[in-house]
């Protein structure tokens, strides 16, 4: 990406946005990084790539996406993790994450959905029917899944405004529910094959499945840094990076990335870092936070914390596993990538112990002084997932302070209050 000045109204009028709600969605949306960006002291340089990216989320990367459709790819929304991206590459298509992390056109929402349904499906509809995003405009094609109820339910109401497929997603993970996810897996290559004119060979599946995997490994490279003291990045940039993931072109935020990581690993070697050394170490879990969602590790890192591991989807649940580089045919590929997402850990299945371990075992890698549960409000499988998860972890001698919220900043006073006496404890 390059910078200079374009005026991207245009482009957006052809999407359809309603460009006076957009003109105030972009207006809200640099100052709120700005607030909890650019007041960290010390951040890495390579963070004004990311940082950049951000400037031109609705501009340069939409651009992008729309070139390549004129130059014959697709693009293809996705709301969930387990939907295989290398897939949707493969194939010509650009998969873009579509969950959103900010409060829109509500008024609207709460016509369709009730008013008790959890911030990221309220907000992505809000998106969508407030015609503020960019890029699900620009999908040929929107990728559902049946993972928690209110997702489930809401896709229904969804498919009226968009073009979109649903995949059964099992919520278990016995043999029989490994092989009614990889028949979806062959439908939705069937399903891709249809939109995007394009046939899946072991040729183009094989090197997609390469740059996913080298991306994930850049992301791990990254975050490995973090396990020493003093934290050489703070919890929200690299947040900021995972989230921006789910939007980039793939192999520009790869060598991105790593580059970042390089900056990283000489500050470790020098001990030098974004937090004092006896800065309490926190581990958060639990729902995803997307873009423009830097709400608890903002409140975290300014009361004196630093976040050093996610065990969320925009963190260690995108890019700690991969999928093996060994298959040669498309079947052999296909049962890899089947495999690799269906071993994710989310609260959607039953019983979810993976999640605990995964829990667990970063706590221990991290080095952490406490772990923080977030539940969105509303988000039934994160919420009561947290009683066995907290029973856990104190049972292996960790604070935990539970935390329900949503995209409102009306809670950021008393979000305040119960951090600063969770580090207090840990102090
Ligand atoms: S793999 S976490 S992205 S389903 S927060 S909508 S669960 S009520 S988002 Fe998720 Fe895939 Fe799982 Fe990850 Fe429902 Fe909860 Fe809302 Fe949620």
């Amino acid at each position: 990406m390059t910078e200079e000045a374009v005026d991207y109204r245009p482009m957006w009028q052809s999407l359809g946005l309603d460009l006076e709600a957009h003109d105030q969605l972009l207006a809200a949306i640099p100052q709120m990084y700005e607030q909890a960006y650019f007041s960290q002291e010390n951040r890495p340089e390579g963070m004004a790539y990311f940082d950049f990216v951000m400037s031109e989320i609705h501009g340069l990367r939409i651009k992008e996406l729309q070139d390549h459709k004129a130059a014959g790819g697709t693009v293809i929304g996705t709301f969930c993790l387990y939907v295989p991206e290398e897939i949707i590459r493969a194939m010509g298509g650009v998969a873009v994450g579509l969950c959103a992390g900010a409060e829109w056109a509500y008024d609207k929402v709460e016509r369709l959905l009730p008013a008790n349904t959890c911030a990221l499906i309220k907000s992505f509809m809000g998106f969508k029917l407030g015609k503020v995003c960019p890029y699900v405009e620009s999908a040929d094609l929107v990728i559902g899944e049946t993972t928690c109820d209110g997702k489930k339910k809401a896709y229904e109401l969804f498919a009226e405004y968009a073009p979109l497929h649903v995949m059964e997603l099992p919520q278990m993970k016995r043999p029989q529910d490994h092989l009614l996810w990889r028949t979806e897996i062959d439908r939705l290559v069937e399903k891709l094959q249809e939109v995007t004119g394009r046939k899946l060979t072991a040729e183009n599946l094989i090197r997609s499945i390469g740059e996913v995997n080298a991306k994930r490994r850049a992301l791990q490279r990254l975050n490995a840094t973090r396990k020493a003291s003093p934290a050489p990045i703070s919890g929200k940039d690299a947040l900021l990076a995972t989230q921006i993931a789910f939007y980039d072109d793939v192999p520009r935020f790869t060598d991105m990335v790593n580059k970042i990581a390089d900056e990283l690993e000489a500050r470790v070697a020098v001990g030098r870092g974004v937090a004092p050394e006896d800065a309490p170490r926190l581990l958060i879990t639990g729902s995803p936070m997307s873009i423009p969602n830097w709400k608890l590790h903002d409140v975290i890192e300014k009361a004196g914390g630093v976040v050093v591991a996610e065990e969320l989807c925009t963190g260690s649940r995108y890019y700690e596993k991969l999928v093996p580089e060994t298959g040669r045919t498309v079947d052999a590929m296909l049962d890899d990538i089947a495999g690799k997402y269906l071993d994710i850990n989310c609260a959607c299945f039953t019983p979810n112990l993976g999640r605990t371990e995964d829990v667990l075992r970063l706590a221990k890698e991290y080095q952490v002084d406490g772990i923080v549960n977030y539940a969105l409000r509303f988000c039934t499988p994160y919420g009561i997932e947290a009683t066995s998860l907290e029973r856990a972890v104190r049972e292996a001698g960790y604070r935990f302070l539970s935390i329900d919220t949503d995209y409102s900043m009306g809670d950021v006073g008393q979000l305040q209050t119960r951090v600063e006496a969770f580090l207090e404890m840990l102090a």
